[in-house]
C-alpha cells in the first residue's frame, strides 16, 4: 500500500518546484509543510495546493478540497513517474474528486487504471510508459449520479439503454460526463429499453442496464423487466422519481416506483439522499448478478445532483464513506461428489434415458454430448436451450412443447430416465408423468431442483462443471437403441419439416422464409425471435448451428423483444450478424425502435412475416377452445417502406421461389435492414402431435363460423392433419 503522502511525493513537477522534500510524513507535519510552501507562492504554490487538495481528497472531503483548490490554483500540471503515483491517481480517481484528463502520449492501459480506479496493472507496466502530462487537474466534487455511473461501471455496465426525462435529468448529466466508459444508448420507448438490457444480458452473460424517468418512463419498463426476471437474466432498472419531500403528495408523476417494481425484483431501493447512492449501487449490482435478476434503484430527482459529502449533508455518522467493495465472488459451483454418484447410480441404471436441455446448459455444448454418447441418450431441448446443441448434432431431437418435434415428444413419452440440464421448462404435460422415469436434475438455483420433475437427485452448479465432473462416474449404455429410434425418427421429422419448407404455394409458406433464411445465416449469427408462431418457424426451420447464438423470451412468452434483443445483441457484438424474427403483431408494438438501429447504424436485419395476423392467438381461439377466430386480423402495413422512411433499406418477398434470392441480397445489404415476408395467413403451427381434444376443437370452430374457413378446411384438413395425426 503507498499512502497519499509518500505517492505525493514522487511528483515531480514540469513547472514550478521540481522536488520538494516535505520530510516526515504525518498529517500534521504534512499540512505545516504545505503551509511552508503556500507562503512561497512563486515556487511552491501549485505543488502545495495540489498536496492538500489531493489530501482532502482522499479523506473524502470533496468540499473543502475544491474550497480550497478553488481559492489557490488555477492550473497544474504534473508528470506520473511511478507506479507507485500512478497508484495515486486510481485512488483518487475513483474516488472520484480528482478529475482529470490524461493527455496524449498516455498509453491507453495508464488511462484505464487512471480512470477507473484500479491498480493491479500499476506495477507492472513501466516508468517510461506510465510518463503522462496531465493538461489540467480540475478538483471537483461528485454528485449522487456520478457516483451512481462510476458504481455500476465498476460493475462492468458499459452500456445505458434508456431515455430521457426531467425526472432522470441529473443522472443525464452524469452519463454526458462518463460517456468515455459508459455508453448512453437513446431508445424511442422504455420498454425497448428493458428488453434490450435483458437481452443484453443474455447475450454477453454480463449485468444490462436500463434507465427511464419517473413516473411513466419508469412503468414502460415493467414487461421488459418481467422478461428478465422470468428467465432469470441480471438487470439493473434505474428510475427516478418526485423530490424526496414531494413523494406521496399527488404532484406531478407522483408514481412510487419501487412499490410498483416490488414483485419484479430480487432488490428494489428508494435512494434517501446522496449519501446512501454508493451502497445501494453496488448491492443493486451484486444481488442482480448474484441471483440473477432484476434490480431496482428509484432516485428522487432532487438527489440526483446532490454533492456527495464525508461527513455532514445526509450522512449519517455510521456511514463511513467508502466502506463497500465492487468485487465479484463467485462459488466454484460444483455439486458435492456424494449427489454425483447417486446420480450416476440412476442414470447408469436407466435403459432409456434421455436428456433435456435448457438455457443453463448453453455453455455447455461438448459436455452434452458427452454424456449423451455415454448414455445412449438423445438430447431434447427447450426453447431457450436452441442453441445449447446444435441441430445437426446426431444426438439431438430439436425441441419440445407445442413446437417441438415429434421425436422430442416420444423420447419423453417412452423414455425411463430423465436427465434435465439446466432447464425450467414449464409446459411440465410434456414431460414423463410422474414415476414414468427415475429423475435427476442439474440446476444453478438449489430452489428450482424438483420444480417441474419428481427428481430423485439434484445436482446443485453450473451445467458444464456439473456435467465434467459427473461424466467419469457414467457407464457407457451398452443399448443403443432408443437413440438409434430417435434419430430414425427425426429423419423422418426432417424429410417433413423439408416438404413444408419447400412448398411453392402462393401465397407463400412461412416455412419457406424461415429455411431460406436459416440455411444463409452465417456461423456466428445470433437470431432473436419473437412470440407468435414465428417461434414455431424458427424452432423448426431455422437450425441452430455450432457457434450461433438463439433466443426468445422463454418464460414470459411476450411479444416485441425481437427487435430489441438483436439491437443489443449488435451493440455487444459488432461484428457478427444479428437478427430479429418477428411477426408483424410483435414488431409494430415497439417498430419505432428500429429508428434507433439507424441512429447507431446498427446493421440488424429484421426479417418480418406478415400475414397480417395475431396468427398465433387466431389458431388457439380456434384449437384451444373450439372458438372462431375473432379481433385477430391486423391492417396491413408497407414494411419495407417503413425501412426505408426511417433511413434504412427494405425488402419484400412475395413469392416463395424469390425467396432465397431476396435474402441472400438483403443480408449482403450494408446496415439495418427489413425484409418483409408476405406468408400464408392460414397455414398453422401444428403441434407435433394432434390430440383428438385439439382436433374436435377445431372442427367445431369451423362449424361455429371462422373466417376463410373454405380455405382452411382445403388447406389444412386434406394435408396437415394427415401428415400429424
Ligand atoms: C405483449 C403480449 N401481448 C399479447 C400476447 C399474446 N400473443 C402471443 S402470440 C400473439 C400473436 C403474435 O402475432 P404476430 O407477432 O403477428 O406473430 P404471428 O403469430 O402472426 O406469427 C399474441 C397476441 C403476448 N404473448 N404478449
Ligand atoms: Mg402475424
Amino acid at each position: 500500500m503507498y499512502s497519499p503522502f509518500s505517492a505525493l511525493l514522487e511528483f515531480e513537477m514540469l513547472h514550478g518546484v521540481s522536488h520538494v522534500d516535505l520530510g516526515p510524513l504525518d498529517a500534521r507535519l504534512f499540512q505545516r509543510s504545505v503551509q511552508q510552501l503556500s507562503r512561497r507562492p512563486d515556487e511552491g504554490m501549485p505543488l502545495a495546493v495540489f498536496l492538500v487538495a489531493g489530501l482532502f481528497a482522499h479523506e473524502n472531503d470533496p468540499c473543502r478540497a475544491r474550497a480550497f483548490a478553488k481559492h489557490c490554483l488555477t492550473r497544474v500540471t504534473v508528470k506520473i513517474t511511478s507506479a507507485a503515483t500512478l497508484h495515486f491517481f486510481a485512488k483518487g480517481a475513483q474516488s472520484g474528486m480528482l478529475r482529470h484528463e490524461l493527455g496524449r502520449g498516455c498509453r491507453s492501459d495508464c488511462h484505464r487504471v487512471a480512470n477507473y480506479g484500479r491498480c493491479p496493472a500499476a506495477e507492472s507496466i513501466s516508468l517510461a510508459e506510465t510518463s503522462a502530462a496531465l493538461p489540467s487537474l480540475d478538483v471537483m466534487s461528485r454528485t449522487a449520479s456520478d457516483v451512481l455511473i462510476e458504481t455500476i461501471h465498476a460493475w462492468g455496465v458499459d452500456v445505458v439503454f434508456g431515455l430521457p426525462g426531467d425526472g432522470i435529468n441529473g443522472i443525464m448529466e452524469a452519463l454526458r460526463k462518463h460517456q468515455d466508459r459508459v455508453r448512453f444508448v437513446q431508445v424511442r420507448h422504455e420498454e425497448s429499453a428493458a428488453f434490450m438490457a435483458c437481452g443484453y444480458a443474455k447475450h454477453t452473460g454480463r449485468l444490462g442496464c436500463c434507465l427511464a424517468t419517473s413516473g411513466p418512463g419508469g412503468i414502460h419498463l415493467l414487461n421488459g423487466l418481467y422478461d428478465a426476471k422470468l428467465d432469470g437474466q441480471p438487470v439493473l432498472a434505474i428510475t427516478g422519481m418526485q423530490f424526496h419531500d414531494l413523494a406521496e403528495t399527488r404532484s406531478q408523476q407522483d408514481v412510487e416506483l419501487d412499490k410498483l417494481f416490488m414483485d419484479v425484483c430480487v432488490y428494489n431501493a428508494r435512494c434517501m439522499g446522496p449519501e446512501h447512492v454508493e451502497n445501494i449501487a453496488e448491492l443493486a449490482c451484486r444481488t442482480a448478478l448474484s441471483y440473477r435478476g432484476v434490480s431496482h434503484l428509484c432516485i428522487p430527482v432532487n438527489f440526483q445532483e446532490g454533492e456527495v459529502k464525508s461527513k455532514g449533508n445526509g450522512r449519517s455518522e455510521r456511514n463511513v464513506p467508502n466502506h463497500v467493495s465492487d468485487v465479484q465472488a463467485d462459488s466454484a459451483r460444483l455439486p458435492c461428489e456424494a449427489d454425483l454418484r447417486r446420480a450416476a447410480e440412476v442414470l447408469n441404471s436407466g435403459k432409456r434415458v434421455v436428456i433435456l436441455a435448457g438455457r443453463g446448459a448453453l455453455r455447455a455444448t461438448d459436455e452434452l454430448e458427452a454424456t449423451a454418447e455415454r448414455l445412449g441418450a438423445p438430447i431434447v431441448k427447450a426453447l431457450l436451450g436452441k442453441a445449447a446443441v446444435p441441430d445437426d448434432s446426431p444426438y439431438t431431437t430439436g425441441s419440445i412443447g407445442l413446437l417441438g418435434t415429434r421425436p422430442s415428444q416420444e423420447a419423453m413419452e417412452d423414455c425411463d430416465t430423465l436427465l434435465m440440464v439446466g432447464s425450467s421448462f414449464p409446459y411440465i404435460e410434456f414431460l414423463p408423468k410422474p414415476g414414468q422415469a427415475r429423475g435427476v436434475q442439474i440446476e444453478l438455483d438449489p430452489a428450482r431442483v424438483g420444480l417441474r420433475y419428481p427428481v430423485e437427485v439434484g445436482l446443485v452448479g453450473d451445467s458444464r462443471r456439473a456435467l465434467q465432473a459427473l461424466l467419469p462416474f457414467l457407464k457407457r449404455n451398452g443399448k443403443r437403441s432408443f437413440l438409434a429410434q430417435a434419430q430414425s425418427g427425426m429423419q423422418d421429422w426432417n424429410k417433413l419439416m423439408e416438404k413444408q419448407a419447400t412448398a411453392r404455394t402462393i401465397p407463400m409458406k412461412p416455412q419457406v422464409v424461415a429455411s431460406e433464411l436459416g440455411k444463409r445465416l452465417p456461423a456466428n449469427a445470433i437470431v432473436n425471435c419473437d412470440s407468435g408462431t414465428i417461434a414455431t418457424w424458427w424452432a423448426r426451420h431455422i437450425p441452430a448451428r455450432r457457434g450461433q447464438m438463439h433466443t426468445v423470451s422463454g418464460n414470459l412468452a411476450t411479444m416485441a423483444c425481437g427487435l430489441p434483443y438483436a439491437i443489443a445483441a449488435q451493440i455487444a457484438h459488432p461484428d457478427r450478424m444479428c437478427v430479429a424474427f418477428v411477426g408483424d403483431g410483435g414488431f409494430t408494438m415497439l417498430m419505432g425502435d428500429f429508428v434507433t438501429a439507424v441512429r447507431y447504424r446498427l446493421p440488424i436485419k429484421v426479417v418480418v412475416m406478415k400475414n397480417n395476423s395475431l396468427g398465433q392467438i387466431k389458431w388457439e381461439q380456434m384449437v384451444f377452445l373450439g372458438n372462431p377466430e375473432y379481433g385477430c386480423d391486423l391492417t396491413p402495413i408497407d414494411f419495407a417502406a417503413f425501412a426505408r422512411a426511417c433511413g434504412a433499406n427494405g425488402f419484400t418477398i412475395q413469392e416463395a421461389d424469390q425467396c432465397g434470392d431476396i435474402i441472400d441480397e438483403a443480408l449482403r445489404t450494408e446496415g439495418p435492414v427489413v425484409i418483409e415476408a408476405v406468408v400464408d395467413p392460414n397455414e398453422p403451427p401444428m403441434p407435433p402431435k394432434i390430440t383428438a381434444r385439439q382436433a374436435a376443437h377445431f372442427a367445431e370452430s369451423l362449424a361455429k363460423g371462422t373466417p376463410d374457413r373454405k380455405r382452411i378446411i382445403e388447406d389444412i384438413l386434406e394435408d396437415k392433419i394427415r401428415e400429424l395425426v
